[in-house]
């Protein structure tokens, strides 16, 4: 087998690449070489379990989310990226990553842009994928190797520097690049505050969520009836969750204002009317969330959600409710009317 470069040679360029990187505008960079995840294991008793519930495409990809050799061939490195989305927004109805434009457009962009300036600077014929929630990988096992933090009992990566509101990125690539340390320790100690936190009690213990219970889950990923013991217990959540983050204490020591233009939160989304909502065409539905991830529910899907946020509300807005009872939609009519029915 020939000679690879050598070590020194491999970390002086992997300094290089990262600072490619940084200067890109992403938050933390960190380098690994591909192989078994970890975690792997776990994965699978989480779909044994029935946790996954309809996100059926997560059992489809199981076997290559063992190995992230297997994603793209010819890869063997990752340069793994986080970027902050703005854990001091206040809270509301719709959760903090979804506020701006969407994370995928914005890193995979920002990826692909790295890939070429890694072929300006570094090696012209270096092959390379971005991924961002796009494939099989698990990704904050990818991250977590990658040296970018731990996984907090609430199942997210916490960074020691950061927090956990930040989104992750991998650029993988058949570069070889001398890997960083992974992130080894687990700095949660004896707090529990997010399993306490849950308003669905969607944790199985620590670092296990059950998904079907998960808020996230219900309002964005869920395409049918939420189930009626649940809704109750949403609040006004209408596009996913931030609870179990917003309690933990290194989000509220660490967490940053959002740097990048491009992920910036959008005014109106931060602060919802939550019945005004239920007034949407579905033009205006498109409108109102163009270029956000919110688009990803459909209008009846975020309709749905806030005819039950609504219904949770000790004083709600009849007439709005009154009126989506009778929208096109059976999934809005039905929602809008067990709402309506709290209150009778
Ligand atoms: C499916 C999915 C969901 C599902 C299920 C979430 C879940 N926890 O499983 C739902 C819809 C509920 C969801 C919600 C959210 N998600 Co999501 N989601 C994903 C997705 C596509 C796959 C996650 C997955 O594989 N789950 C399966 C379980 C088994 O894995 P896991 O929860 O990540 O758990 C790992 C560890 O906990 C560890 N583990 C398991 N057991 C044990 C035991 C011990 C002792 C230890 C140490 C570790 C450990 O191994 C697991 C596998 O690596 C990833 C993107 C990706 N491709 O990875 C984004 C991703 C995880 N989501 C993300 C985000 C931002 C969110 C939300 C914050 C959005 C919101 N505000 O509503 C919430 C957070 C809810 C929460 N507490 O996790 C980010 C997380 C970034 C970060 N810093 O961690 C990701 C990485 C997307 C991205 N590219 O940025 N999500
Ligand atoms: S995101 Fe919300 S519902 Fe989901 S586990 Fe965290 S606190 Fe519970
Ligand atoms: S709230 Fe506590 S237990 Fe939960 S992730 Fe944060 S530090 Fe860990």
């Amino acid at each position: 087998m020939p000679a690879g470069p050598p070590a020194a040679e491999l970390g002086d360029t992997a300094e290089r690449v990262k600072a490619l990187a940084y200067a890109l505008g992403f938050d933390l960079v960190g380098v690994t070489t591909l192989g078994p995840a970890e975690t792997a294991p776990e994965f699978r008793d989480w779909l044994a379990k029935g946790y996954a519930g309809t996100m059926e495409y997560l059992a489809r990809g199981a076997d290559k989310r063992d190995d992230t050799r297997w994603v793209f061939e010819g890869s063997i490195t990752a340069v793994v990226v986080g970027m902050n989305y703005g854990g001091t927004q206040p809270s509301g109805p719709i959760a903090r990553y979804a506020r701006g434009r969407d994370y995928h457009d914005v890193i995979v962009d920002r990826l692909n842009e790295l890939l070429s300036r890694i072929r300006e600077d570094v090696s012209p014929d270096v092959r390379g994928k971005p991924y961002v929630d796009t494939g099989p990988i698990l990704e904050r096992d990818l991250a977590r190797r990658a040296g970018l933090g731990w996984f907090g009992k609430n199942t997210n990566l916490i960074n020691p520097q950061l927090g956990s509101y930040f989104f992750i990125g991998s650029l993988l690539i058949d570069l070889p690049l001398a890997p960083d340390e992974s992130f080894a320790t687990d700095h949660c100690g004896t707090c529990t505050r997010c399993l306490e936190a849950c308003p669905t009690s969607a944790f199985d213990g620590a670092y296990q969520l059950n998904a079907t219970r998960c808020i996230s889950y219900l309002t964005i990923e869920l395409r049918h009836d939420i189930p009626v013991e649940l809704r109750p217990l949403m609040r006004d959540l209408v596009f996913g969750c931030d609870i179990c983050q917003e309690v933990c204490p290194w989000n509220v020591k660490f967490s940053q204002d959002v740097r990048d233009a491009e992920l910036r939160p959008r005014a109106e989304l931060t602060s919802v009317d939550v019945a005004g909502l239920l007034a949407l065409s579905d033009e205006q539905f498109r409108a109102k969330f163009r270029g956000t991830p919110v688009l990803r529910t459909k209008r009846k899907g975020l309709l749905r959600n806030a005819a039950v946020a609504v219904g949770n509300n000790e004083h709600p807005d009849r007439v709005a409710l009154q009126r989506a009872a009778q929208d096109a939609e059976p999934l809005v009519r039905s929602h809008a009317q067990w709402a309506l029915d709290q209150h009778s």
